[in-house]
């Protein structure tokens, strides 16, 4: 078995968003499923309507009208990153109709292996396990760890975060989301660590995460004291009514630019404003009201993914962005994903980085 690698040929190695990308996981429709009910999706999904949309049909497949959708927009997506000299690798096809319990909980059944950017936190040349607080995607991992072995005996660290408990104490009992305007909370507890890997965005030596439904302030601790010392990880205020990650809030794209959403970030930190960075506004998503989106708000428009510091891969109907992405000086690549984003997430969600050419760098 090999040990860690001392010298530039990591298997795993990613710093940054935009540093030249060379291996990705994209995330699978095979296999997936409606995520069944749970007290989290309260805290997390906008919209009474979709509460009831999911006590019904969770954890039954999608549609396969729907599946077929999204299907070929990833299969899209694959092929664009592909073309671009990037190499692709796929989670194994998973079955998430098991239900499962534990000392704490039960579940009817897992949800799918729609978006590795959640599950796993690759960071340098290490892979961690997020501990995610959603019952239902208790497992997913699963679906990636033939990846993460073979990552493993390419020399890569792999790790866990302790495996929460999700029992009644991870969640504040009663919670109801704050109206627009009230101040910002959210349900989960402070008593275990749990994060998903979306919630964490990587810019060099300084890593920026926001707390979230399913972000505690435990999480950010573990992971502050995990990286060491060798990164700053920074807390980010948001406000969002129903907060689930960050990359469709706070995205550093490239060495001096962040893009934010202007309805979820009203103090940008200091960093970056005391650095000269260029704060882009992301303009207002031209999705149509009518889209049905069963997981995420149509801010999934700035959920890219950087191929490098200018070619950036971005939603092919989001116009404006795409506009507004040349303006400021990067190569928009469109390609169509308005089915994928209806059921799962945008591009950033939809995959991981694996590797990507570059070191570790202070950007500030
Ligand atoms: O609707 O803005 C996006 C989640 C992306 N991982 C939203 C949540």
């Amino acid at each position: 078995m090999n040990g860690p690698k001392k010298d530039n040929t990591h298997v795993v190695n990613t710093y940054n968003e935009w540093d030249p990308l060379e291996e990705i996981i994209v995330g699978t429709v095979e296999g997936a499923l409606i995520p069944p009910w749970d007290v989290i999706m309260e805290a997390s999904l906008h919209g009474k309507e979709l509460w009831d949309f999911y006590k019904k049909h969770g954890g039954t497949p999608w549609p396969p009208e729907m599946i077929e959708a999204a299907g070929k927009n990833v299969d899209e997506f694959v092929n664009i990153l592909e073309a671009e000299g990037v190499t692709v690798r796929r989670p194994v096809p998973c079955d998430f109709t098991k239900s499962y319990n534990t000392p704490d909980f039960e579940i009817k059944s897992g949800c799918y292996a729609l978006m590795p950017r959640d599950v796993l936190l690759v960071i340098g040349d290490m892979i961690i396990e997020a501990p995610m607080a959603w019952r239902s995607r208790y497992h997913e991992h699963h679906a990636f760890k033939d990846l993460c072995k073979e990552y493993f005996h390419g020399g890569a660290q792999w790790i866990s975060a302790p495996r929460p408990q999700l029992g009644s104490k991870t969640y504040v009992e009663g919670y109801e989301a704050p109206r627009e305007g009230e101040p910002m909370r959210t349900i989960l507890t402070e008593f275990e660590p749990l994060f998903d890997a979306a919630d964490v965005i990587k810019c060099g030596r300084d890593v920026f995460i926001a707390r979230s439904s399913c972000c505690n302030g435990f999480g950010i601790e573990w992971l502050r004291r995990q990286l060491g010392t060798e990164y700053r990880v920074h807390e980010v205020e948001v406000y969002d009514t129903h907060p689930m990650h960050i990359d469709a809030t706070f995205y550093p794209l490239a060495p001096g630019k962040l893009l934010i959403n202007p309805e979820r970030v009203y103090n940008v930190p200091e960093i970056f404003k005391k650095n000269g960075w260029d704060i882009l506004t992301c303009p207002t998503p031209v999705m149509p009201k009518s889209q049905p989106m069963y997981n995420c708000s149509s801010w999934i428009s700035m959920n890219v993914v950087m191929l490098d510091e200018e070619r950036v891969i971005v939603s092919r109907e989001e116009h404006t962005l795409i506009n507004a992405f040349k303006e400021w000086g990067f190569k928009p690549i469109p390609c169509n994903f308005y089915d994928f984003e209806a059921i799962g997430g945008g591009f950033h969600c939809a995959s991981v980085d694996i590797r990507r050419r570059g070191e570790l760098n202070s950007y500030f």
